[in-house]
């Protein structure tokens, strides 16, 4: 066959004023670069080339198009010249009589984003909770904190804390002096500025020693921050759940609770502090006696929205250990390549989820990674899920992040027989409501589109402080606001007011696009 880089001649009709348009694909403009929605996903616009798709093929034209492709079945690629708008293009290739339909052509992808840390390998937990399809929705937000009660956290580890990138997942208190040595606690200005009890608490606090070194000298903490939010996608070592994509993801708070051992009397008070100066989830990889300075203090952080998980224990037991069995906390057990319980991992009546926690491939000290089992490391897991959830929808309440979680589980598992009907689903003794799905959480709270609209003669009315957030688009129609409240309408794609949308005075509205 000829080669077809000829010139197809094509025949514009001087009397096709009506603006019709021969695509049926929904394209928008979106940041400037024009998209196909499709599937709930968007896909970029190949702006250089136009395909139409001809009623008769041996048809003859009389204006010139450069031709790209064309193939026997009737579909011809044609270059759009680059002195003319792609809507002048289209427009253009709609009025001719000869064709029958014109198709925008875009960039796909060859899968799921799939990040580039060098480690990604034995990390077989993240295809497991669906990470990277959740990852083409969000990979976390740094105005997210997760703090970490834990053995301590080393932020020197270059994939958690600055590293030659130049950025860090480590939360840096803002209350606080920079440290003179940002890599030397002792550099601080010796005053605690922010006034929270914590004198130099830049990055973190040492709970054990009472200090503001929140390193410690046990690799677990660092384990386990880095499967929340080591930092993904930066060339280097491996991803996080919630670790950003190339920049800056989910915030790490290290706080250590004792060094080679917990301490329950200091627990406690981390916890305090940990609402106190931010944090939206709280992991916990450890386990004490129950004790009644740790129930209040986790009825503290559940009052203030705060999300708490906890590991289920490594005891081989029926009954899950504590505080993971405070009926407030997210109670996590560990799962196996086969999707099977692990052998260790502590089950019964106050399991909630499932998640990876054997093999599992993370940070450790030395600015070193290594693997280690336990559901010590199934927890963190559900933690970044949690700081995922939250980096889509901050307002969600502490229910409601738990609710999507435990509610959206893979069940499709050998082991999993219905023992009972929970509020959030189905409900197995040794597994949970399952192994945790990231995407389908995400989903959960991020609908592809939301419809916000009354009706003429019952508009929605809204009194108080209200948040609509949707993964695609958001539809208004006969909303009013009022008595002071603020409407926010957070879409990753478009608001569209349709009609009788009614903002009284006093009260706001806002379009957040994420
Ligand atoms: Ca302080
Ligand atoms: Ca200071
Ligand atoms: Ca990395
Ligand atoms: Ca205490």
């Amino acid at each position: 066959m000829k080669k077809l880089s000829l010139l197809l001649l094509l025949c514009v009709s001087l009397n096709g004023m009506s603006q019709i348009s021969k695509t049926t694909q929904d394209v928008t403009k979106l940041d400037g670069r024009y998209k196909i929605r499709y599937n709930e996903r968007y896909f970029d616009v190949d702006t250089t080339t136009v395909t139409v798709k001809l009623k008769d093929l041996k048809a003859s034209y009389n204006i010139e198009y450069k031709v790209l492709r064309q193939n026997k079945l009737g579909f011809v690629d044609i270059q759009k010249p680059t002195d003319m708008s792609l809507e002048k293009f289209v427009e253009s290739l709609s009025k001719n009589e000869m064709v029958e339909s014109v198709i925008y052509s875009s960039y796909g992808e060859y899968g799921d984003f799939i990040p580039n840390d060098t480690g990604l390998n034995p990390q077989w937990h993240l295809p497991v909770i669906n990470a990277y399809k959740a990852w083409n929705i969000t990979t976390g937000s740094p105005n997210i904190i997760v703090a970490i009660l834990d053995s301590g956290t080393d932020w020197t580890h270059s994939d958690l804390g600055l590293g030659s990138d130049t950025y860090q997942n480590i939360y840096l208190n803002p209350g606080e002096d920079i440290w003179i040595n940002p890599n030397n606690p002792t550099t601080g200005n010796g005053i605690d500025d922010d006034n929270n009890g914590y004198i130099d608490d830049w990055k973190g606090w040492n709970f054990a020693t009472n200090t503001n070194d929140s390193r410690g000298t046990y690799y677990h903490g660092t384990f386990v921050a880095g499967i929340v939010s080591a930092k993904t996608n930066n060339n280097h070592g491996i991803a996080g759940v919630a670790g950003g994509k190339n920049g800056e993801g989910v915030k790490l708070l290290p706080y250590c609770v004792g060094l080679s051992a917990p301490i329950s009397s200091v627990i406690d008070d981390a916890i305090i502090a940990a609402v106190d100066n931010g944090a939206k989830v709280i992991q916990f990889s450890l386990t004490v006696s129950y004790s009644n300075d740790i129930e209040t203090a986790i009825q503290y952080a559940i009052n203030n929205n705060v999300v708490i998980v906890c590991a289920s224990g490594n005891n081989y037991s029926s009954s899950v250990s504590y505080p993971s069995s405070n009926v407030n906390v997210i109670s996590v057990g560990a799962t196996d390549s086969n999707n099977n319980r692990a052998s260790f991992s502590n089950y019964g009546n106050n399991l909630d989820v499932v998640a990876p926690g054997v093999d599992i491939y993370s940070t450790t000290l030395n600015n070193t990674y290594d693997t280690s089992s336990g559901t010590s490391f199934a927890a963190p897991i559900v933690s970044g899920i949690a700081a995922l959830i939250l980096s889509v929808n901050p307002n969600l309440t502490a229910q409601q992040v738990r609710n999507a979680i435990e509610s959206t589980c893979n069940k499709n598992l050998p082991g999993f027989t219905v023992t009972q009907t929970r509020p959030n689903g189905t409900w197995n003794d040794q597994l949970g409501y399952g192994i945790v799905d990231a995407y389908a959480a995400i989903q959960a709270v991020c609908p592809p589109i939301v419809n916000f609209t009354g009706t003429a003669t019952t508009p929605i009315i809204v009194t108080s402080n209200t948040t609509k957030v949707s993964c695609g688009d958001i539809n208004v129609q006969y909303v009013k606001v009022q008595n002071g409240a603020k409407l926010i309408l957070d879409a990753a794609g478009e608001v569209n007011i349709i009609s009788d949308f009614d903002v009284q005075l006093g009260s706001e509205f806002e379009i957040i696009h994420h």
